[in-house]
Formats: structure tokens, C-alpha cells, sequence
């Protein structure tokens, strides 16, 4: 067997180790056990590729945990399994669709649109997916038109991110800002995290005390956004969260448009975003997106691989993305690519989750991306890069920067994923 063979075959037994009873996939064994929302869009474009009905049975299974609203919670929770933190009991009375589902009450990065857009293409015989797309076209465009109805704040169209967890990337250094205010829940919480990995490769307390204040917060003003954004200390429009949007929705009215549907959001919408993103986020000296703090009303001078979703959300022209790109490497020096954060910047740990480490999603995301804009040198270089550092060191769930050792949980569902995909379906 060829390395890339076996490599395919460990990521396999991954996907098929985590899945659970054939309805959803956990992110990993004892970590992660519910469904999470970007993980199961990363993980069915890996079943994709291996079962195609299983990928479609992912997507299902995410969208059942969807609200009233349109909104798609960040993790569904299966109601036989008690061993993470926080549990549904911080979560009261989510006004999901269907009765009987328990969620938490806020959401994560928009993959899934893209995710069914590019599974859908997996799918050789067109009426098979065409009838998938027409069962779920109405409840992707309303996950994508939640974030534009409930969490803009007058003035931009930009998306208001409420809590680090929306982010994906917790503990990012951009976030410090408000961890440092010190705020704290008012009821004791538990953590089960430190006891399955290292502590020092998790966040820290003080992050804890932040994540579970807001989920309070968010809770007791019954998850409208309206309601608490005059008191939370946490809003901010994150440039990950707000180009992944930006590409769902996209994506999504592709696939309106294959339908003969209608726009999931207008063109005249679409350029308006592009506008705000650009002029709110972009940060001429570092040459990078930047988050923004709507309470300072200033940009968070933070650099991380979320400045350059810009490319994988098609905010970008070539050679902005190259130009992006040439610096953020240029300043990772002894790094694997892409540390999550730059050496260069302060809060930068190697081995601390979302602070240095190298993720594979993300890495995907900017390589795809890279891809799209015809910048393939580029985005095979990042590629195999990313596929490498899984075949010397496993399915990680991330990688020390300076060292590539795999840290987190090992047996890590979107690893094994990704690298199914990047496997499968390389570089054009
Ligand atoms: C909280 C599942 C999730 C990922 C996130 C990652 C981590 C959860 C946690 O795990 O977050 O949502 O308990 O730390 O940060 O991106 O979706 O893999």
C-alpha cells in the first residue's frame, strides 16, 4: 500500500470510530461526544467521498438541532450522553424547531452550506443531487438569512459574533481583550476537558470564567441578541466568522440557482457586505483582516489565521490573497504552516490550542481558497504541507507550531476529514 493509501485508510477508521449509531459524527471519543456544528459540515464532506449517504445523514442530523429562527447551535447534544461541560442545563428553553431536541444557544462558523454545496458535487448522477439540495435548500438559506435577521447591529451588515465558542477558535489572543475584564458567572461550573488532556494545552481559567458569564448572559436575555448587546462585553465582528458567511451564502444561492430558486441573499446584499468587510476589517500595515470590538470601536490588533478567511470567503482578488499570504508566512519563521497565530505576536503559545498550534481546517479553508482564486502553486504547497504533518504525526485534533507533535485528541474526526478530501480530491 502507498503512503497515501494508508494515510486514507487511518483517516477512514477515524471517521468510522467516531461515528455514532450512523446519525451523527463526534469531533473525537471522549472530548467532543455531541454533534458540533462546523466540525459535522467539515466531516460530511469527508463521508462524502467514503459513503455518500452517510454524508447526507450528517447534514440531516445538524439540521434537525435547527431553531425557529434559523439559527444552527454549535453543538446538538445527545441527550444519552452526560460527560462534557457545559450540559444542555445551561442552555434553558431553546426554541428549537422540533420538540425533543436539546441545543445549546449559540452558533459556529456557516461551513454547511458549502460543505452540501461541494458534497453535492460529489454526487455523479445530478437528479440524486438535486433532489438532496431541493430537501435541504429552505432551511440552509434560513441559517444563512438568521445571522443577517437577528445579529447585525445598526449601521453594518456586518455579523455580530457573541461568545468566543462562535468563533471556533476559543482562546484566540484576540479575544484576551475580554478575558482580561475579569467577568465571572454567577454559579459554579465544572470542567471535564482538563481531565481527559493536558491542561496546558486547553484554556485557562479566566477564559473558562468568560465563556460560562456570557452563556448566562446570552441564556437569561433569552438568546436575543438585541436584548443584551447593550450590556455584554463581548461583540465583536470576527473576519473568520464573517467570511465564512459571506461564502455560505454564496454557496447556498448556488445552489438555489441549480434549482431555479430564488437569491438566498440579494447581489446588491452581497457587495454591500464585501464593502463593510473590507473597510471595517482590513489593516493596511499588517496587510491582514483584522477583528473588530463594537464596544472600543476599534479594530482588535490581533494578527491570526482568521485575517486570511478573506481568501477562502472570496473577499479578495489574487493577488491581495498572495500578497496576505507572502507576509503571514514570511513572519511564521520556525513554524509549520499556518500557526494559528504568528510567532511575532504577543499571546503566541506553540502548544496552546487556538493560541499557535496548526489546525487542519483552517488550513483547509485558506488552501481551497488559494485554489479557487488560481493560485494553485500556493494552495498545493499549503495542502500538502497540511496532509504531511497528519501522515508523520496521526489525526490530531492540531499540531505544535514549532514542533508539529500532534496535541489535543488524536483520533480527531475533521483531521481525518480533511485529509480525506485533500486526498481525494487534490489541487486542481
Ligand atoms: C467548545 C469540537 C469543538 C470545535 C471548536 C473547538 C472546540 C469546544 C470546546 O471543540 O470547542 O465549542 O469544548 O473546547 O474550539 O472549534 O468545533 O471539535
Amino acid at each position: 500500500m502507498g503512503t497515501s493509501d494508508s494515510l486514507l485508510t487511518q483517516a477512514e477508521a477515524v471517521l468510522r470510530a467516531n461515528d455514532v449509531g450512523g446519525h451523527y459524527t463526534r469531533p473525537s471519543g471522549r472530548l467532543y461526544p455531541h454533534q458540533w456544528n462546523w466540525d459535522s459540515a467539515f466531516i460530511a464532506i469527508g463521508w462524502a467521498h467514503l459513503d455518500w449517504d452517510r454524508a447526507v445523514r450528517e447534514v440531516d442530523a445538524l439540521l434537525s438541532g435547527q431553531w425557529t429562527s434559523g439559527l444552527l447551535p454549535h453543538i446538538r447534544y445527545n441527550p444519552q450522553i452526560h460527560d462534557y461541560a457545559p450540559g444542555p442545563e445551561w442552555w434553558p428553553a431553546v426554541p428549537a424547531r422540533s420538540a425533543g431536541e436539546v441545543t445549546s444557544g449559540i452558533s459556529q462558523p456557516l461551513v454547511l452550506p458549502t460543505a452540501v454545496y461541494v458534497a453535492g458535487l460529489l454526487q455523479p448522477d445530478r437528479e440524486v443531487r438535486l433532489a438532496w439540495w431541493a430537501r435541504v435548500c429552505d432551511q440552509l438559506r434560513d441559517a444563512v438569512r438568521y445571522f443577517a435577521d437577528y445579529r447585525t447591529a445598526p449601521g453594518s451588515p456586518l455579523i455580530v459574533l457573541v461568545h468566543p465558542w462562535e468563533s471556533g477558535l476559543d482562546n484566540s489572543p484576540r479575544w484576551d481583550f475580554a478575558v482580561r475584564q475579569g467577568h465571572r458567572p454567577s454559579r459554579p461550573y465544572r470542567r471535564v476537558d482538563t481531565t481527559i488532556v493536558a491542561a496546558a494545552e486547553r484554556p485557562q481559567p479566566p477564559d473558562y470564567d468568560l465563556y460560562m458569564y456570557l452563556v448566562e448572559l446570552i441564556a437569561s436575555h433569552g438568546y436575543d441578541m438585541r436584548a443584551y448587546l447593550p450590556v455584554t462585553p463581548f461583540a465583536v465582528y470576527d473576519a473568520l466568522f464573517n467570511a465564512i458567511w459571506y461564502r455560505a451564502a454564496v454557496d447556498a444561492g448556488r445552489i438555489a440557482e441549480a434549482l431555479g430558486r430564488p437569491a438566498v441573499v440579494s447581489p446588491e446584499a452581497l457587495a454591500g457586505f464585501r464593502r463593510a468587510y473590507r473597510e471595517t476589517l482590513w489593516n493596511e500595515q499588517q496587510h491582514l483582516f483584522l477583528d473588530y470590538d463594537l464596544k472600543s470601536g476599534r479594530q482588535i490588533p490581533v494578527a491570526t489565521t482568521a485575517g486570511l478567511m478573506a481568501v477562502y470567503g472570496g473577499l479578495v482578488d489574487a493577488e491581495q490573497a498572495g500578497t496576505m499570504l507572502g507576509r503571514y508566512v514570511a513572519r511564521s519563521r520556525n513554524c509549520h504552516l499556518l500557526p494559528s497565530t504568528p510567532p511575532d505576536q504577543e499571546g503566541f503559545e506553540p502548544a496552546r490550542y487556538h493560541r499557535g498550534p496548526v489546525w487542519v481546517p483552517t488550513n483547509w479553508l485558506v488552501a481551497r481558497g488559494l485554489e479557487d482564486l488560481g493560485l494553485r502553486a500556493d494552495a498545493r504547497a499549503l495542502a500538502e504541507a497540511t496532509v504531511d504533518l497528519v501522515r508523520v504525526h496521526g489525526c490530531y485534533e492540531y499540531f505544535d507550531a514549532h514542533t508539529g507533535k500532534g496535541a489535543g485528541d488524536g483520533q480527531f474526526s475533521w483531521t481525518a476529514a480533511l485529509v480525506i478530501d485533500l486526498l481525494r480530491r487534490p489541487i486542481a
